[in-house]
């Protein structure tokens, strides 16, 4: 029996990672650790918490104190850091918390781990890549593609994959770290692209695509992730990076299109509004070293997945209906005023 360390399990991607680490390994214990911010969500865990292999801790990964008692009581084999915060609008509006969460946050869990000889997990983004033009489409990122950030996000995700880097180099500390693309399937906070159209669309209200919406994403469904992030723990090489994507490349106008069509709604809902400052145009993923060294593949290509996501979404209206109209938006308010 191993146990395992979530922090931010209660968001997207980690929420998701709970459920598929409850299932595929129905021995091991897997512990929650999440400061429930504006993008935390109980409800999602609601399942989990049923589960006797599961715990929640409400704490925050800034929090030394908390995180170092955590790790007294507990013995973790792995710790699988998702924590954080992860929307770029945000990080533009109010780079502060970015990197205090993402930043030193990391640098504390991994002091933790340091102490306890832990193997870490950083959950990192190809956002660190910066950008790609869309005139070549021949070009990806791997592994070796240098570090290029554009917005405080992206600068954030980077600083902590630098000093996960150092923690091994220096101190021997095994880690790993995953890039992978644009995410997207049920629980995805519905202020990103995909579910703020697909709940915009239900409410017949204006779809807000920025500029020309040429920019290009490359789509992985969550699950595919999380199944990469387990075969990592299992079989990764310590010290090493690998980059997460299913090439399913997508324009914007496109995806929004999609949900459109899934959803029988007219296009006139589009509305394009001011660009995002500094943003980037082409995300794109080489997955060939994990694919080689790990056998992971994607198992959903985006037809299926966005058809699934839609599903998800209308058989669940109270889950983002609460958060629209709820805490979160009071929370927002608290740390960055009325929008
Ligand atoms: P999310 O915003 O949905 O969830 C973040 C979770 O972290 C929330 O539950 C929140 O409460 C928790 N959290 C925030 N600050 C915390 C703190 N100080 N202490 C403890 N918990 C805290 O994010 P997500 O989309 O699920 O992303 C998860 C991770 O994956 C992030 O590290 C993000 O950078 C990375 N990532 C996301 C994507 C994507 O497409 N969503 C793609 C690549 C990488
Ligand atoms: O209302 C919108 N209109 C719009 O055109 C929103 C919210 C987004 N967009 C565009 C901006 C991007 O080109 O859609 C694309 C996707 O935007 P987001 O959903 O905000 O995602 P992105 O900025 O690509 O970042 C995401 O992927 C990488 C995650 O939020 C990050 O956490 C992850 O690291």
């Amino acid at each position: 029996m191993k146990t395992i360390l979530v922090t931010g399990g209660a968001g997207f991607i980690g929420s998701n990672f709970v459920y598929y680490m409850l299932e595929k390994h129905p021995g091991w214990r897997v512990v929650c650790f999440d400061a429930l911010t504006y993008a935390g969500n109980l409800e999602t865990l609601e399942d989990a918490m049923k589960n006797e292999k599961f715990r929640f801790v409400k704490g925050d990964i800034t929090d030394r104190k908390a995180v170092f008692s955590l790790f007294e009581e507990e013995r973790f084999d792995f710790v699988v850091n998702f924590a954080a915060e992860s929307h770029v609008d945000r990080s533009i509006e109010a780079p502060e918390i970015f990197l205090r969460t993402n930043i030193l946050g990391t640098q504390v869990l991994l002091d933790a781990c340091r102490k306890n000889n832990t193997r870490f997990h950083q959950v990192s983004t190809d956002e660190v890549y910066g950008d790609l033009p869309l005139d070549r489409p021949d070009l990806f990122f791997t592994e070796e593609t240098p570090i290029h950030t554009s917005s405080p996000y992206s600068a954030s995700k980077a600083s902590a994959d630098l000093l996960t880097m150092a923690y091994y180099r220096t101190y021997g500390l095994p880690v790993t770290i995953s890039r992978c693309s644009n995410n997207y399937g049920p629980y995805h906070f519905p202020e990103k692209l995909i579910p703020l159209m697909i709940a915009n669309a239900l409410e017949n209200k204006p779809l807000p695509v920025y500029g020309e919406g040429k920019n290009v994403r490359d789509w992985l469904y969550v699950r595919d992730h999380c199944k990469a992030i387990d075969m990592i723990l299992e079989n990764g090489r310590p010290g090493e990076v690998y980059n997460i994507g299913g090439h399913n490349e997508r324009t914007n106008l496109e995806v929004v299109r999609t949900v459109l069509r899934i959803l029988g709604k007219s296009e006139e809902l589009i509305k394009f509004v001011k660009d995002r400052p500094g943003h980037d145009m082409r995300y794109a993923i080489d997955p060939t070293k994990i694919r080689n060294e790990l056998g992971w593949y994607p198992e959903t290509d985006f037809d299926t997945g966005i058809q699934k996501t839609v599903e998800w979404y209308l058989n669940n209206r109270s889950w983002w209906k609460n958060i629209i109209s709820g805490d979160y938006v009071k929370y927002y308010e608290r740390m960055y005023g009325k929008r």
